[in-house]
């Protein structure tokens, strides 16, 4: 081992420091990257014991016993990753099973739990970091960086809040998602034709459930060839976005990475002539094959290539598409053309006689190996200022780096419109740029809690716009799954029903009446939700802290640590999700004070109850989602719409449960524009405070920048500190 290394340190505020190891390559995650001068040489990193080992880099620390490691986005492992090993390196991650180390998306930033102390950790490096959390030697973290150079931010601070805070102070703020995105959004692979999307919206209008999007997965390309669009499928799109817009429906399409390689196709032929393609060894544009068979990858680490790429969504935008998910973009490659020829050729001289031969079976054995291969991002290089980087060094950013593409094309051809961009691979700093879907999960019950950690994890992270598949990518729910799974996703940002190709019809109304009442009703929720989840989300956002949050966010009695399975939506709201089969009862556990238990099914008929802390057994039958809303809390609704086309909060339904004063800010702004940003918003302050004969209620509002504020009315229902009614009407004026 050698130990030549130069550790250096910056403090870039009270608590943030950088402990700099070698020359780093400027990822662009961090958005406060201090210069090179500004840096102290030190001897050693408090934190680490740092060695050289060979081309890597290895940082150990030593654990006691009760150590937590929380975060790391959104890889399976649970909230806790004590014990886990993960490699942080964007791959296609099928299935998410608890030894899968790899995850589409990244983000090297936890918080060490120690003795009541914490620290958040960020790896600012852009290739792969083997984490050890106490797996092979329970008593040692250990990470092993591919190469010796690294920017490794520590974050000081006395709560969880604080560190998150400082880590988006680090990597920034949440992108501004509009008001569409937090609707219900319906996906599959793939509605093929026109036909079939406009029997999804007729299905969901037909059966009276909200919906706010339907998704185009990849069929909609002409022969998958990316920003093209099948004519015998799709003969006029931009009839079909403005008929889904008279009914309040966005249409967002897939859009990959990977260009099809066919003269006479524009982007092809463009991105050859001007140098936008990622090149092999011998300086060609690289050549890996896709869902379009053979395929170039743009350089995204190019800046003109980037706003090259970008503009081409200006082609759907300018019809009036308002959102994209963005997949394959690890990025994903099924494999290299001279592999798979090798493959061929090899087949041609199989001797068939000789099956039984040790050798032919170790052959056949053998054949899957041109898939997927890992070497092949060993194949192409990147230009970053001139200079030629290998894919590997730099692989993390790929995804990161197309959405900034789009993100910033689309802010100068709209700027001040809002559009949701999602993607498949990220990392820390990607949360700018848009949000993600957590790849291609299951239909297994076991998914439901893996979806709660990897929310979780991810808006620790900075990442708030996040949802898993409801229902399961792969396979196909049973009827209760989709139920619990809906009840679920309510709850978070991404509230996204998708499905697998060939696999049963997976919306609401494909299901028997019993449980798309159920659905109907869970849809119907969150969009009375709505001036809950989305004031909070972007009051989270304008915090740079995260909406849902694990329980020991907000309590520090130590049982909370190990609670993954129930969490906190923003500050006032607790869920306690049923997330296993056949089960109409719940164990959940109250922290520090009573409860206000909601339950029921429908937003406007949820019965109260009051419950001490501690830990109890309630009852969740299969209608029923429970909910908790904390001591002088308070939730406030509206009457659900069919899209939030039509969202106007005038009346907002409050739940309040007050043990003697509580004071809540609700929030509102247009959701289309990004005037919000330059102050274009109202806020309602809202006090209840116990008096001897009631409540005295007060709620005032200031509208800034000519916003003006729907709400008109607050309806309220109060429960006292015993779960008493008593409901008061406040006329805002
Ligand atoms: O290799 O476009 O995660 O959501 O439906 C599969 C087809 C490619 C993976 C995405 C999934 C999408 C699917 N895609």
């Amino acid at each position: 081992m050698a130990t030549s290394l130069c550790l250096r340190r910056y403090n870039i505020a009270t608590h943030i420091d950088v402990y700099r190891i070698g020359q780093p390559f400027h990822t662009g995650s961090s958005l406060i990257t201090p210069a090179d001068d500004l840096f102290e040489e030190i001897q050693e990193c408090p934190y680490f014991s740092i060695v050289e080992d060979h081309e890597n880099l290895l940082l150990n620390r030593t654990l006691s016993d009760e150590d937590a490691l929380i975060g790391f986005g959104q890889h399976v492992g649970g909230i806790n990753k004590r014990g886990r090993r993960l490699d942080l390196f964007c791959g296609q991650a099928i299935p998410h099973n608890p030894t899968n180390w790899r995850s589409n998306g990244n983000y090297p930033f936890f918080i060490h739990v120690s003795h009541g102390k914490l620290t958040g950790f960020f790896f600012d490096y852009p290739s792969h970091i083997e984490a050890d959390l106490g797996h092979s030697t329970g008593d040692q973290m250990s990470f092993r960086v591919s190469k010796p150079r690294l920017d490794l931010y520590v974050y000081t601070g006395s709560s969880y809040r604080e560190l998150c805070k400082a880590h988006t102070q680090t990597t920034g703020r949440s992108f501004l998602p509009p008001l569409f995105a937090f609707g219900y959004h319906q996906c599959r692979y793939s509605y093929e034709t026109e036909a079939e999307v406009r029997a999804v919206r007729d299905g969901f209008r037909e059966n009276n459930i909200p919906l706010d999007a339907i998704y185009m997965d990849i069929d909609y390309m002409d022969h998958y060839k990316v920003f093209t669009v099948n004519r015998d499928r799709f003969p006029d799109l931009p009839k079909l976005i403005n008929a889904m817009k008279h009914d309040g429906i966005e249409l967002v399409p897939i859009i990959d990475p990977g260009v099809k390689v066919e003269s006479g196709y524009d982007v092809y032929e463009q991105g050859l002539h001007d140098n936008h393609f990622c090149t092999d060894e011998s300086g060609k544009p690289f050549t890996g094959a896709v869902w379009p068979g053979l395929t170039h990858f743009p350089d995204f680490m190019q800046a003109h290539t980037r706003s090259w790429w970008g503009e081409h969504y200006t082609r759907f935008t300018e019809l009036g598409i308002r959102g994209f998910w963005n997949d394959m973009n690890e990025p994903e490659i099924f494999y290299c053309p001279d592999e798979l020829d090798a493959v061929k050729e090899r087949l041609k001289t199989v001797d068939y006689e000789a099956f039984e031969d040790r050798d032919a079976i170790d052959f056949l054995q053998s054949l899957s190996s041109w898939w997927q291969k890992e070497s092949y991002y060993d194949r192409f290089y990147h230009t970053v200022e001139g200079t030629r980087v290998p894919h590997r060094d730099v692989h993390n950013l790929y995804g990161m780096m197309m959405m900034r593409s789009v993100r910033e094309a689309l802010t100068e051809a709209h700027p001040n419109e809002r559009f949701l961009l999602l993607s498949r691979a990220s990392t820390c700093g990607s949360h700018r740029y848009g949000g993600i879907w957590t790849g291609d999960n299951h239909s297994w019950w076991e998914h439901l809690r893996t979806n709660i950690q990897m929310v979780i994890c991810l808006g620790m992270a900075g990442q708030l716009y996040t949802g898993a598949d409801i229902g399961g990518h792969c396979d196909e729910p049973s009827a209760e799954l989709l139920v619990r799974w809906t009840q679920l996703g309510l709850f978070f940002p991404l509230f996204r029903n998708h499905t697998v190709k060939e696999s049963a019809p997976q919306e609401p109304y494909a299901f028997p009446e019993r449980e798309q009442t159920i659905m109907r009703e869970a849809i119907r929720l969150r969009y009375a939700l709505l001036p809950y989840l989305y004031g909070e989300f972007m009051k989270a956002r304008q915090e740079g802290s995260p909406l849902i949050q694990p329980l020991f966010f907000i309590s520090e009695d130590p049982a909370c640590l190990a609670i993954e399975d129930q969490f906190m939506v923003a500050n006032q709201l607790m869920v306690a999700p049923v997330i296993t089969p056949a089960t109409r009862h719940r164990q959940v556990y109250l922290p520090d004070q009573r409860w206000l238990h909601i339950s029921g099914t429908r937003w406007d008929q949820l019965s109260a109850t009051v419950y001490p802390s501690g830990a109890h057994v309630i009852e969740a039958p299969l209608d029923v989602v429970p909910m908790f809303l904390r001591e002088n809390g308070l939730l406030l609704m509206t009457a659900p719409c069919q899209s939030t086309a039509s969202y106007s909060p005038e009346v907002l339904h409050g739940i309040a449960y007050v043990r003697d004063a509580l004071s809540y800010v609700y929030y509102e702004d247009d959701g289309v524009s990004d005037l919000c940003d330059h102050g274009h918003s109202a806020r309602v302050s809202i006090t209840i405070s116990r008096q001897d004969n009631g409540y005295e209620v007060s709620a005032s509002y200031t509208e800034q920048g000519g916003y003006q504020l729907k709400a008109r009315e607050l309806a309220l229902k109060i429960y006292d500190f015993e779960g008493n009614l008593v409901e008061q009407t406040v006329v805002l004026q």
